[in-house]
């Protein structure tokens, strides 16, 4: 297969493969560029798609041992009747993973006649993903939160998040300021806001920490959802932060890095499709948790936003970027999304209070 791999030949890729413990044969390659931050193949027999291989990005996540054992761990318990379940391949050291001269990689078992989807406008999908998001939560709710390592600590702390932004700006060029002088502002102003609204008491949870649509696997034949993919940033956090990037990505049938904003909507069919799967569970959600996830559907978009707003002040040193302003261009239409989302905050409170039966909003 003539195919570009980025980086890497085939015969690189096949060398990595064979400090793995599979069968040991010469195979081929697509690479699947969906990511911004590791690099990620199909690894193909005969035309037949068997395993992912995957180049963990070592600048992003430091603590490559802690993230491993984080994904071995959550990988026990993730499986179910309702779940499929996602293998690691092991080294030929005993290890999850190999460290080689390009990096870290590890191979994954790939789910046959699996697909991803970016967007959706069908309910089904929408019901599905908050169905599969629940079903992930109820498997790990036991897991005792100290046997996991913070992979990126602070991931979506605001406060950190804030501080960066402001680091950003203060070393920014005048002609950058200039031009993204609007999400500045904005940014300034939903600081202030997203602080007040702030609510403790919340329990902590082993979350995704990255539930936007396209990490859910769905059989391409049923619909169903499969399994949650994508699991580098499991680590300790909140209910809301999961429920907020997967609405984030699921009401918007727009792509998160939509350009015009005419197209970046707030769908509520979806919302209350997602709610219903999520509610298809058994109930797992305290009183509080339900509360604060309107919270979430701001926080997360305006949290992308600030940080691909950041990384554009900064120079497109942390994204992998196709072009000069695409930082930027994401940082827009998050921010769009999170206006919207915004202006649908009693429509939530609602809703969340039908569907998932908590009183006294
Ligand atoms: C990054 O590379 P990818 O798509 O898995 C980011 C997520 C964002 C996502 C898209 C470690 O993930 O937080 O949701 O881009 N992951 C990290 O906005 O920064
Ligand atoms: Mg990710």
């Amino acid at each position: 297969m003539a195919i570009e791999l980025g980086n890497y030949s085939e015969e690189e890729l096949n060398a990595i493969l064979k400090e793995f413990k599979i069968v040991q044969k010469e195979y081929s390659f697509k690479s699947l560029t969906a990511g911004y931050i590791n690099d990620t193949f199909l690894v193909f027999s005969e035309e037949k798609p068997l395993f992912i291989l995957q180049r963990i990005n070592h600048k992003v996540f430091e603590n490559i041992e802690g993230l491993m054992m984080n994904i071995n761990r959550a990988f026990k318990h993730l499986k179910g009747v309702d779940y499929n379940q996602i293998k690691l391949m092991p080294a030929l050291s005993g290890k999850a993973y190999v460290s080689h001269k390009s990096g870290y990689w590890r191979v994954m078992t790939y789910i046959a006649n699996s697909t991803t989807h970016n967007t959706t406008t069908e309910p089904e999908i929408a019901f599905e993903a908050g169905r599969i998001i629940g079903k992930f939560h109820i498997l790990l709710a036991n897991e005792p939160l100290e046997h996991y390592t913070d992979t990126i600590p602070k991931f979506h702390d605001l406060e950190l998040r804030k501080m960066q932004f402001l680091a950003a700006l203060a070393r920014a060029s005048e002609e950058k300021k200039e031009i993204a002088k609007n999400a500045i502002l904005f940014s300034q102003d939903m600081l202030v806001k997203l602080t007040s609204m702030h609510s403790s008491h919340l329990p902590q949870r082993v979350c995704h920490n990255d539930t936007k649509l396209n990490n859910i696997l769905f059989s391409r034949e049923t619909k169903k959802a499969l399994c949650l993919i994508d699991l580098d940033t499991l680590m300790t956090g909140y209910f809301h932060f999961d429920f907020g990037d997967a609405i984030r990505t699921i009401v918007n049938t727009a792509p998160e890095d939509e350009q015009e904003h005419s197209k970046i909507t707030f769908e509520k069919y979806l919302f209350e499709a997602f709610l219903d799967g999520l509610a298809s569970n058994d109930s797992f959600l305290t009183h509080e948790e339900i509360k604060a996830l309107p919270y979430g559907v701001l926080l997360m978009p305006f949290l992308h936003g600030i940080r691909a707003l950041t990384d554009y002040l900064n120079g497109n040193i942390y994204y992998k970027v196709a072009y000069e302003n695409q930082n930027l261009d994401r940082c827009l239409s998050l921010f769009d999304f999170t206006k919207k989302a915004l202006s649908n905050s009693d429509y939530m409170k609602k809703v969340l209070f039908e569907k998932l039966k908590s009183s006294e909003y």
